[in-house]
């Protein structure tokens, strides 16, 4: 039953008149979209209130373990729509509003997204807190209240310019601010005697909580975000003297901490800030946990019976010599059993396999930044050594560097990767020799998304179809997906599916007309790639393939082709060189392709900026083609791929990642498999010139080389792509050219596949009906059960 089906539009329409009235102070005739807003964002939280303190009373009552997520990212976007979904006020709330000749997609329109996060790791830490409270699972997420989130992304020339975030320029409707949640974080300073840390920086860490509803709002959990504050307000002598600058600095400094997330994902960025951001977070947060244990129990050894704690990645891999220092220092333990204890509650999700990702951090900064932490990591390390007589470079600390992964992996009980894939490499490549030494702890939890979401929010038209056919409650028991195979034969099902994405392609049309003022056709294969750039993902491969079709339509524009519409869409680290030059030349090919009469609607390239969860929310359910076509072994799960899968988009792609798994559940023959794999990959690094003996042998790309550096797409600027095209004869360092032809190969099939509509239609209907498994309500089973040993509440 849903929480909140007794409430009527009336009592919905008092409360938003009211908070319109007295907590905005508009009446309706002057009330703007912003207020509107803002008073059906109180009204819709008031309501997750109940749920909310009842699910910290059973939390109370039960005496259960807690879990808790400690990311330094979560990429939450837009929060009104969810929640109404969640509470089941959707209609609701828009009958309220009509009636007030306000339009909802307007309201909802309106809001920023929170953007506290990069990518994948950061949007699967928002998926899995709203899969905890489905699943009534007791959790706190804690995270870091950035004033700034990932930068906007704005293209001038072609060129990616970032711009500052702002979403908390205005106030944030769903967030409790917590002045008496504060902790003092600390800094630097020096050791006295043996080991008492005399520290000479101090911050407080503040909390803002914001309730987190699950499904028909059964349930909330919280997520806490610390915030930085000074503990020192203001330098009033400084004041007084006239230095009005110098006064303000306390301030100015400890707000830095909280003031912007840091833009690079898979990369290591290694600066001074990032480190105090990792252990504000953890410190905040491990003190928080350690004084509600307290409030209800009082004996530590009991402590990994009733908190679970997640490090998802390194960057709260502090968490270990953090604990064990509360333990030691402010509560009087031994090194033993503080240990013991905080080996007993950690464990560690490991997100990427890239070397450059695995953060490092010099000794000296961080005996410099957090002195007692670098000698306890040091006797972690010693034991660690002793205890498993391992070969030097398994160490924690070796040549002046403190090795994170290696940290985390030594100080959690359970360590797991995020698709049986990266698991199995994990064991094989960079964790190999510590899953040696420990050989229990590695496990794997296939990554998965909350379809509440990412299906039956952002697409309407497909949910209808689904309800329609196999009846409702998929959404919290997505498994029941596969009942869809039943209808496969049923020509009206397969019509009704081929009709919402129809829906949902004008939709996008339309978009695409009025933002970008570029018309797309409906009859067109909408070929998508959305995430960030890099390298290892492969963009570069999708232009060179698009130059080339480009290229073949123009020498043949009566061929019969199918329409294609290539749509990219993701941001860059500011400071990666590579992968800026491949949005330049992706936006250079789209001016030439869109404008070249020849190819007309055969092919458009659109490349919207400011790539983000609320733009992916409408891309997605108007996709045909997923693109997942990273190098293999490179991609460690991959989670807009069981986005697409689950809207009906076919994949192209790879065996990487969670695709090997997608290609399983959906069956072989209904997913565009190419190129290498994995081991496949790595037998062909050890080729020598592999890129140029591929070049050599695929006349097609030879061509599309050639255009490119002929200047056919930057003609004001003819050696624009000399670097990138040189590096691709040259280096090469995530096989495009290897795997170029196979590519185009299957790029055909999927021309072929979708001139026949109905055939297509099956093939998006067994699609859907496979990605039951990729719900991440499943995924938090798992981590139930097999990390952390707690139990539905429900
Ligand atoms: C990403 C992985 O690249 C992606 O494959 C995976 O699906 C996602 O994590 C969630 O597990 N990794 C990151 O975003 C990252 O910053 C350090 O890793």
């Amino acid at each position: 039953m849903n929480a909140m089906n007794d409430l009527s539009a009336e009592a919905l329409r008092i409360r938003i008149t009211q908070h319109l009235t007295y907590t905005l102070g508009k009446d309706k005739p002057h009330a703007s979209l912003y207020d509107w807003r803002m008073a059906v964002s109180y009204s819709v939280r008031d309501l997750i209130i109940e749920p909310w303190f009842a699910a910290t009373r059973k939390t109370y009552e039960a005496q259960g373990k807690r879990v808790y997520y400690l990311s330094l990212e979560f990429l939450i976007g837009r929060i009104l729509g969810d929640a109404m979904m969640n509470l089941g006020l959707f209609e609701t709330v828009q009958d309220v509003l009509e009636g007030e000749g306000v339009s909802l997609a307007d309201v909802i329109e309106d809001e920023p997204d929170a953007a506290l996060g990069n990518g994948g790791l950061g949007r699967l830490a928002a998926c899995f807190l709203e899969s905890m409270s489905t699943l009534a699972c007791p959790a706190y997420g804690y995270g870091i209240r950035y004033e700034h989130g990932l930068f906007r992304q704005l293209f001038e020339s072609g060129r990616q310019v970032e711009h500052p975030e702002d979403w908390l320029n205005q106030p944030h409707p769903w967030e409790f601010e917590r002045p008496e949640a504060r902790y003092t974080i600390s800094f630097k300073g020096h050791l006295d005697g043996q080991s008492v840390w005399q520290p000479s920086e101090t911050v407080y860490a503040r909390a803002y909580d914001m309730p987190v509803v699950g499904w028909q709002g059964k349930w909330a959990n919280t997520l806490r975000l610390w915030g930085a504050h000074p503990t020192e307000l203001f330098d009033l002598e400084q004041f007084n003297s006239g230095d009005h600058t110098a006064a303000a600095a306390p301030e100015a400094l400890a707000r830095t901490l909280s003031r912007v997330l840091y833009p690079e994902d898979t990369t290591d960025s290694g600066k001074e800030l990032r480190l105090k951001q990792e252990y504000f977070l953890t410190s905040a947060a491990l003190q928080d946990i350690l004084r509600r244990f307290l409030s209800e129990y009082d004996d530590f050894a009991q402590l990994p019976d009733k908190v679970a704690i997640q490090m998802n990645d390194t960057h709260p891999a502090l968490a270990g010599p953090e604990l064990i220092r509360l333990l030691m220092d402010e509560h009087g333990l031994d090194w033993n059993a503080a240990k013991r204890i905080a080996l007993g509650c950690l464990n560690y999700t490991n997100h990427t396999l890239l070397p450059e990702a695995l953060e490092t951090w010099s000794t000296w900064l961080m005996g410099r930044v957090l002195p007692r932490h670098m000698q306890i990591i040091e006797q972690i390390d010693q034991e660690h050594r002793a205890a498993t007589k391992c070969a030097a470079d398994l160490a924690i600390v070796k040549h002046d560097q403190v090795h994170m992964g290696t940290l985390a992996f030594v100080m959690a009980s359970h360590v797991n990767g995020v698709s049986a894939l990266h698991t199995d490499l994990m064991k094989e490549t960079v964790f190999s020799g510590l899953h040696g030494l420990y050989p229990a702890r590695v496990l794997n939890q296939t990554n998965g998304v909350t379809p509440r979401r990412w299906l039956r929010l952002s697409n309407p038209a497909l949910s209808k179809v689904l309800t329609d056919t196999i009846g409702a409650g998929w959404e919290s028991d997505l498994a029941r997906l596969s009942e869809l195979n039943t209808f496969e034969d049923d020509r009206a099902v397969r019509d009704a599916i081929g009709a919402a994405k129809r829906h949902n392609k004008l939709a996008l049309s339309n978009w695409a007309s009025d933002r970008l003022g570029i018309t797309l056709n409906p009859d067109a294969v909408f070929d998508v790639q959305i995430k960030r750039m890099h390298e290892y993902k492969r963009q570069l491969l999708n232009v060179f393939e698009t130059i080339h079709r480009w290229s073949a339509i123009r020498s043949n524009p009566e061929a019969g082709w199918t329409p294609r519409v290539k749509i990219f869409g993701g941001k860059a680290a500011p400071g990666y060189f590579a992968a800026k030059e491949i949005i330049r030349l992706i936006n250079d090919v789209a001016n030439v392709v869109n404008n070249d009469p020849v190819v007309g609607d055969l092919l458009k390239v659109v490349y919207p900026a400011n790539y983000n969860v609320s733009m992916a929310e409408r891309l997605i359910p108007a996709t045909d083609l997923s693109e997942q076509i990273s190098t293999a072994g490179k991609e460690a799960s991959g989670t807009g791929n069981m986005k697409f899968t689950m809207n009906g988009a076919l994949t192209i792609g790879t065996l990487d990642g969670a695709n090997v798994e997608i290609r399983e559940q959906v069956g072989a023959e209904n997913f565009f498999l190419f190129g290498m794999t994995a081991a496949e990959v790595r037998d062909r690094y050890l080729i020598e010139g592999h890129a140029r003996t591929a070049i050599l042998d695929s006349p097609t790309l030879q061509d599309v080389l050639q255009m490119i550096v002929e200047g056919r797409f930057s003609p004001e600027d003819t050696d624009r792509y000399n670097g990138l095209v040189d590096a691709t004869w040259n280096h090469d360092p995530f096989l495009v050219a290897s795997d170029f032809d196979s590519y185009l190969a299957v790029q055909a099939e999927v021309d072929l596949a979708f001139a026949d509509e109905d055939h297509w239609n099956r093939l998006a209907l067994r699609n859907i009906a496979g990605s039951g498994y990729f719900s991440s309500d499943r995924t938090i089973k798992g981590y139930m059960a097999d990390i952390w040993d707690t139990r539905s509440l429900l």
